[in-house]
């Protein structure tokens, strides 16, 4: 139905239009009205939290001005527009991102405090959304900040669950997970109750041959899902483009089938099914870097990708071109394996819907797609049973396995007779089960695959991807090392460093422009520079200080080095080498004279992070990290010396407070283990040096900042197979430092130590697979160096200065403007200047 006002009416329609507040009476106008008439109170009955609702919600009206006519004017310049698949986007909170995106941060903050409210007050109001589990999900939520800031006419796919990622509690030093039931108010999202699509699952398919002789496929029976559309906007920042996330939510579709079911007195099982239909989208699955092959999971995956291609291809129908300028209106990228089956659903939509042949819709789905692949640890690799395709999505196997046919014939002309290359190289792996190897149809479905740093897409076509570079040439893999927003990562976190930063080098430029930050290296020796710079570090310090008492009871020491080792629990990752290290340092401690003790520099070490619920190794190191915490800072021989918090809940607004207050963070994963890593640039950005190893982007950050600016350690990748092979076969001694630490371990200093068997049991007896002892020497050894550079604080803050001069490159704008010319072809949007944008520095 057209929908369209008619042309005589749009007069009425224009003198009214919705105009976006500026000034700050009109945003305090606002919060009044939605206090009193969208949330039915009063200022007799307006707490914070409804004070944030209206805040909020007064934003929000903003937004969605600006996003509607952003959405106007892409559609009408017709031009190639960016879709990111992603089952994760890791937002965090909104309000303070919008609020400073667009502006108008000062504004709000004078306007709430005439109301009665303190800002930080209301922004702490807010449920983060927390639709992810760590650096894949959060990298989603940088790029659609970055697509927006740049004007690319951008959308962002996803789900809405019901449930993010749980919420951690540590109780008696263990983690228990609590569900996260974040949507009770979320004022961000605009449900399309008008945009629902249906989504098939399981049936059969019918193959018959049409009168002209065409082998047609249908696919029948099964039942039927329905997507609704929940639009979340993204304001870019000092721009107003407003981009789209539209966010699916699972409902069961009430047909004939329920009617009869309810007709024959059958209530309850059609309340069931409607409940079924439900979990599709109830929970994002807690598993970072590791791939469990459940049906749910194969169920979020098509049901999402499937109602976001119907969605991506109603609109390009609209534009009424040929099929085969398909890829030159859309490019959408494949945020690792999981919305891989997009390649399939749209190969499926050409033939079988839309009648085009097999070559010519290959070539549109091969033209369309980029993947973006973020591990080459082979769990987190996914496969899924054929048994369980061939049930869930019948049609869709098929489709497979003539892509795979195809793709095999092509190896077989290239390498004619090498059949353990065809073996290697299958869609399907000859397993029992058979299994349907995702990455590989991912790649054989894009144009471009490209890994997340420099070191990490080196390793892909060497090691895991290496026969399919012989295969499609060197030039199909391409690398984009990871970035981040400077907006919520500087401005948003440490508004005091942004605005001495702004307050050097000419305003708020260097947040579009990161390499700005190069200014700075003029004031590395300035002394006036360095003390506000100390001082800055010293209040973000306090601050952290003061969170670290308030949730944890414990006293920390702000002057102390704070350092701090926050992300997902994880062996490759090497809690437990930081915490062994730790062990190691109060053993020292407890040796050493009182006068050695005083030239020992204070050290605060700081844990964060979430175990998946089922990964009991992880869940082990967390507990101890707490035991010992326990004990050591209750030692009086330590005092100040040495302090241990593992702090509860690691999330997006915790990283806001933590980031900026380290002295030094821990990056330390066994080399060639983490693809990129992406909070090893936030740290550096506010003024932290990094302890790391030679993985993933630590190499490109050393290599922009200079190796005396970082304390690197450990071995390296190329050398890690031939230590692991002489761990198995040939003789494995331990580190003699270790072995004291094992051995208090095992002297119950730290409780039960059967507790922790098997995590010193990985290590002894298991091969140490992650190389913990070889690296155990250095790290301490890197670890003396950083008490010894602290002690020289001038240098250190001569040294942090120069880091964040020399961070432009990791800003996610470098990223998205390398995907958008590498992989997308695509071009941003100019936009004319009939926003009214508010225009604070
Ligand atoms: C993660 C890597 C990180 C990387 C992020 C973003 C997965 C599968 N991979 O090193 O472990 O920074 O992706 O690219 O979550």
């Amino acid at each position: 139905v057209e929908a369209s006002i008619p042309e005589p009416q749009r007069d009425a329609w224009k003198k009214f239009q919705a105009k976006p507040f500026v000034s700050k009476d009109d945003f305090e106008k606002e919060v009044v009205r939605h206090v009193e008439t969208t949330l039915a109170r009063s200022m007799f009955n307006c707490d914070e939290t409804a004070a944030y609702a209206a805040a909020s919600l007064a934003f929000r009206d903003r937004l969605i001005t600006e996003w509607n006519r952003t959405q106007q004017r892409q559609t009408f310049a017709d031009t190639k527009r960016v879709y990111y698949l992603s089952l994760e986007f890791l937002m965090g909170r909104a309000l303070d991102n919008a609020m400073l995106n667009v502006g108008l941060k000062n504004i709000a903050k004078e306007g709430l405090s005439e109301l009665g409210f303190r800002i930080e007050d209301i922004i702490n109001q807010e449920h983060d959304a927390a639709l992810g589990n760590g650096g894949l999900g959060r990298l989603a939520a940088c790029f659609l900040d970055s697509m927006a800031s740049l004007n690319f006419p951008a959308w962002g796919y996803g789900l809405r669950y019901k449930y993010g990622i749980f919420k951690q509690e540590i109780v008696d030093g263990y983690q228990v997970e609590v569900p996260d039931y974040w949507l009770d108010f979320n004022p961000w999202e605009f449900p399309r109750h008008d945009i629902v699509v249906d989504v098939q699952f399981y049936g059969g398919v019918r193959k018959y041959q049409d009168e002209a002789g065409k082998n047609v496929a249908v696919w029948e029976g099964g039942e039927i899902v329905k997507a609704t559309a929940y639009d979340v906007p993204i304001p870019g920042f000092n721009t107003p483009t407003t981009n789209n996330m539209r966010l699916w939510s699972s409902k069961a579709a009430s047909g004939e089938f329920d009617f009869q079911k309810f007709n024959s007195g059958d209530y309850e099982s059609s309340v069931a099914d409607q409940q079924r239909a439900e979990t599709i989208s109830a929970v994002l699955y807690p598993n970072d870097n590791l791939d469990r092959g459940k049906e749910l999971r194969l169920k979020q995956q098509y049901f999402w990708v499937a109602a976001s291609l119907y969605d991506i291809v109603r609109r390009f129908k609209k534009s009424k071109r040929a099929w085969s300028e398909f890829p030159d209106q859309i490019a959408i990228q494949l945020n690792d394996t999981h919305p891989t089956l997009a390649i399939v659903e749209l190969q499926r939509i050409l033939i079988d819907m839309e009648g085009l042949d097999w070559d010519e819709a290959w070539t549109i789905v091969t033209n369309t797609f980029g993947y973006t692949n973020h591990t080459v640890l082979p769990e987190a690799l996914e496969k899924w049973s054929v048994p369980l395709f061939q049930n869930l999505l019948p049609r869709h196997l098929q489709i497979i396995y003539d892509i795979n046919m195809f793709f095999l014939q092509s190896v077989e002309r290239k390498f004619p007779g090498d059949r353990d290359m065809l073996g290697r190289v299958s869609i399907i792996e000859e397993s029992q089960p058979k299994m349907v190897r995702m990455a590989f149809l991912a790649i054989v479905g894009s144009h471009k695959v490209n890994g997340v740093a420099e070191l990490h897409s080196d390793l892909i076509k060497t090691t895991i991807f290496k026969d399919f570079v012989k295969i499609f040439g060197p030039d199909k893999f391409t690398n984009v090392t990871n970035g981040i927003t400077p907006r919520r990562w500087l401005h948003q976190a440490n508004p005091r460093l942004s605005e001495l930063i702004a307050s050097k080098t000419g305003g708020l430029g260097f947040l579009k422009d990161l390499n700005v930050l190069n200014e700075l290296e003029k004031f590395a020796d300035d002394k006036e520079f360095k003390k506000e710079w100390a001082e800055i570090k010293y209040a973000n310090k306090v601050r952290l200080a003061k969170y670290i008492k308030s949730t944890t009871g414990v006293t920390v020491n702000p002057a102390a080095l704070f350092d701090i080792q926050v992300k997902r629990i994880h062996e490759y990752k090497r809690q437990q080498l930081n915490i062994f290290g730790v062990i190691h340092r109060y053993l020292t401690i407890k040796a050493m004279t009182p006068e050695e003790r005083k030239k020992l520099a204070p050290r605060v070490s700081i844990f964060g992070g979430k175990a998946a619920p089922g990964y009991w190794m992880a869940k082990t190191i967390i507990h101890l990290i707490n035991n010992v915490g326990a004990v050591v800072n209750k030692d009086p021989d330590v005092g100040d010396l040495l302090k241990v918090i593992f702090l509860e809940d690691y999330n997006v607004s915790k990283a806001e407070i933590i980031t900026p207050a380290s002295d030094v963070s821990e990056h330390i994963s066994t080399a060639g283990t983490e693809a990129s890593g992406t909070s090893n640039m936030k740290f550096v950005l506010n003024g932290g040096l990094i302890i790391g190893t030679c993985d993933g982007a630590n190499i490109e950050i050393t290599r922009e900042i200079g190796e005396n600016n970082i304390f690197l350690f450990g071995n390296l990748a190329e050398d890690v197979e031939d230590l692991r092979h002489t761990h198995n076969y040939g003789s494995h001694t331990l580190d003699p430092d270790l072995v004291k630490v094992f051995d208090l371990i095992k002297s119950n200093a730290f409780g039960d130590a059967g507790a922790f068997g098997a995590l010193t049991g990985s290590i002894e007896d298991h091969g140490d697979y992650y190389l913990v002892s070889d690296d155990f020497h250095s790290y301490i050894q890197t670890q003396t160096l950083v008490d010894e550079a602290y002690k020289n604080q001038e240098e250190w803050i001569t040294k942090t200065i120069l880091s964040v001069a020399r961070m432009g490159f990791f800003s996610s704008d470098r990223c998205i403007n390398e995907y958008a010319e590498m992989i997308w072809n695509v071009e941003p949007l100019p936009v004319g200047k009939e926003s009214g944008l508010g225009k604070e520095e």
